[in-house]
């Protein structure tokens, strides 16, 4: 049987989530909590990031190693481009989207919703049972430091985000204005990993989660300000999630 460690709220997670349902493949999900999930996964993989997928004794961590060994594993419904040429193209769209959507989109949010623990605090505990969920809420501000400090969150690192995170919005909304797909005529793990990577502005219902009823004002004005760049995810959700 197929298990995903994973935080719901995890765009990376996300990702993976969207290759298994894809391809139509029964699987058992482990949702953790930020912090306690270290040495949960550091017990069974090389680093603490999720997601991971496990099958018997094989460990699989990273969303694109994931895609690759579910194609691998489960070659029917591909999201990998066969030929050569197209499946190059595929890794570097996705790279693209992993180095310059995933962080940053992540610390953006971030730098805004940590100050917001009722917001915050949710989200981040889905899929806990009430007393983790009692005891995150108290440590929140430890948690909050930590992230800040961790993950290099401040107000400068915010700005440099949104930069790098507008710069891939419109190379992405170029692209899909032309085409529909990023590779070829057909639905590969590139659109899946630009389109996972950038839900959160677009909060389509097949993601999963509960998203907050709202949110900071200057957050809601970038998200605003994007909306009308992303219609292309929300057509992949609708068609491909
Ligand atoms: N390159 C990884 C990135 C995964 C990642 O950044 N995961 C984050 C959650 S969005 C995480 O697990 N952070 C906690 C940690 O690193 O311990 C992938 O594609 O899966």
């Amino acid at each position: 049987m197929l298990t995903l460690y994973q935080f719901p709220i995890s765009h990376y997670c996300e990702k993976a989530r969207w290759a298994l349902d894809y391809k139509g493949l029964n699987h058992n999900i482990i949702n953790l909590l930020p912090g306690e999930h270290v040495k949960k996964i550091k017990a069974i993989a090389p680093n603490s990031e999720v997601p991971v997928l496990q099958q018997d004794q094989e460990i699989i961590q990273g969303s694109g190693n994931i895609i690759s060994w579910l194609d691998e594993r489960y070659p029917a419904t591909p999201l990998t481009p066969v030929d050569l040429e197209s499946k190059t193209q595929a890794f570097e769209w996705e790279h693209y989207a992993d180095e310059n959507i995933g962080p940053h989109i992540r610390l953006y949010f971030y730098h805004y919703l940590l100050e917001e623990p009722a917001l915050t605090v949710p989200m981040l505990t889905q899929g806990q049972p009430f007393h983790k969920r009692l005891l995150f809420r108290v440590i929140y501000p430890k948690v909050r430091s930590i992230m800040r400090q961790h993950m290099k969150i401040n107000e400068r690192t915010a700005r440099i985000s949104l930069k790098i995170l507008e710069r891939a919005i419109n190379k992405l909304h170029a692209h899909y204005a032309q085409q529909d797909f990023l590779v070829g005529d057909q639905f590969s793990r590139a659109d899946l990993a630009a389109a996972s990577l950038l839900a959160p502005l677009v909060e389509p219902g097949k993601y999963g989660i509960t998203w907050p009823t709202h949110y900071p004002e200057e957050l809601q004005q970038t998200i605003n300000n994007f909306r009308d760049r992303l219609d292309w995810v929300d057509r992949l959700y609708r068609l491909y999630r």
